[in-house]
């Protein structure tokens, strides 16, 4: 039984103040739906099978490279992050599993498996850090790490990924996410084929440790911190790694690591037509990696992704399982409620995607009919399932509100008190 950090009866309670309404709801839009040839329950029964990891760095107040400003009852370590997802867990239902970073979460894997087990969790892809330095190592990435010009620093880089192989495989992870921040600041400064020649021996090297069941995500990102030249820097790049190196290989798309307008939802297409999409971290951007709240600039963007990955789940691509993550820092909420939002809003994007009247768009689309092709896509944005969500979190123990839920149950407050307030300061450039 999993230790429940915020009370049933709490959820019971909130969840009956709300019951006759979420039925009404869920009644007529089953109505609705049923004009449309569209099963509620069958929506329902999926919304509620699909989830989404948790970033376990998401959870901490963010900051920029201005500031930070903590938040109350910030978590002190692995082991309160743990807890805070649970919570997120717990009152959405949507996110059962947490994405660890090495070395920020590093502690006893046994520790770590029996912590997330006793809160019903488990852990999805592992994520290495390459691109800061840890205060005992003994070469620094300030100049790269695994497209170094040095071999001992590559040596390093690469170990430093093995060695969170292994703790993911203690504790039942089964991928690693690499991202790096190698590239250059200055025309001239790297040799462009080189360097990507030393990611890809380093990351061949890295790949020969993974167990016969995992996956390796490379994670490509256009900018920053190089500001002239990344290694990794957009999907085509990444698709040759994913190429290079092997099945396991697969391409990880951060939605916010792509230039403003990117046509993304036609990058996912592109990766799932030749078999290495590996997976996501979910957010939203207005600039570039702003780690902004999924769903909270485009909502419509996110749909158009999920209208993707839907179509690509109806016409049973073979072995397509793309891993589901939020990657996400918070600045000005608070985390906890920031990562409930967007796994709902993920889960609408999912159920929307669901609506789409596939065989109709088709049609439209052989006829060249544009504009009820683009209607056919609105049509099911436009629909409310809102009343979907609540039905599957409802079913699940989950709350009907979960942000209501979560602000009555004092949470937040009752952390406050056992954890000491956090230090802000100002961030890296002034
Ligand atoms: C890089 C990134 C990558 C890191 C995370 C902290 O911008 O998206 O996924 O691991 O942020
Ligand atoms: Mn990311
Ligand atoms: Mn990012």
């Amino acid at each position: 039984m999993a230790e429940l950090q915020i009370s049933g009866d709490l959820i019971a309670s909130e969840n009956d103040k709300l019951a006759a309404a979420q039925k009404s709801d869920f009644e007529a839009l089953g109505a609705h739906l049923a004009r449309r040839n569209i099963d509620i329950e069958a929506i329902t029964t999926k919304v509620a099978d699909f989830f989404v990891a948790v970033p376990s760095w998401g959870v901490g107040t963010g900051g920029t490279r201005f500031a930070r400003f903590p938040g109350q009852g910030e978590p002190r370590g692995i082991f309160d992050k743990l807890d805070d997802c649970a919570v997120i867990n717990q009152l959405s239902r949507a996110t059962p599993n947490v994405s660890l970073h090495i070395p920020w979460d590093k502690a006893d894997p046994k520790q770590l498996k029996a912590h997330a087990e006793a809160l019903g969790l488990g852990f999805d892809a592992m994520n290495s850090n390459t691109f800061s330095d840890a205060p005992d190592q003994v070469h620094s990435y300030k100049y790269g790490s695994l497209s170094h010009v040095d071999a001992a620093t590559r040596k390093q880089a690469i170990a430093h990924n093995i060695e969170c192989i292994e703790i993911g495989n203690a504790i039942g992870s089964k991928a690693l996410t690499v991202w790096i921040g190698d590239g250059s600041n200055f025309p001239g400064q790297s040799h462009f084929a080189r360097s990507f020649e030393r990611y890809l021996d380093a990351m061949a090297e890295v790949y020969k440790a993974l167990p016969d069941d995992w996956r390796i995500f490379s994670e490509h990102k256009m900018f920053e911190p190089a500001f002239y030249s990344t290694v990794v820097q957009d999907w085509g790049t990444n698709y040759l790694i994913a190429q290079t190196l092997g099945p396991k290989a697969f391409c990880l798309v951060d939605l916010g690591h792509h230039a403003p307008n990117t046509n993304i939802e036609m990058i996912v297409s592109r990766l799932i037509q030749f078999k290495k999409l590996g997976g996501f971290h979910f957010n939203d951007s207005k600039y570039g990696d702003d780690d902004l709240d999924a769903g909270s600039i485009d909502p419509y963007r996110l749909f158009l992704v999920f209208n993707e990955l839907v179509d690509a789940e109806e016409r049973s691509v073979e072995n397509f399982h793309p891993a589901h993550m939020i990657d996400q820092s918070h600045n000005v909420t608070d985390p906890i409620e920031s990562l409930i939002s967007s796994a709902n809003e993920i889960r609408r994007a999912y159920a929307q995607a669901l609506l789409v009247d596939r065989a109709a768009l088709g049609g439209y689309q052989d006829g060249n009919d544009a504009l009820m092709a683009s209607d056919t896509l609105k049509r099911a944005y436009r629909t409310d399932v809102e009343p979907v969500l609540a039905e599957a979190r409802r079913r699940a123990g989950g709350a009907i509100d979960p942000i209501a839920a979560y602000r009555a149950s004092g949470y937040r407050q009752r952390v406050g008190k056992i954890r000491p307030a956090s230090t802000g300061g100002s961030g890296g450039i002034i």
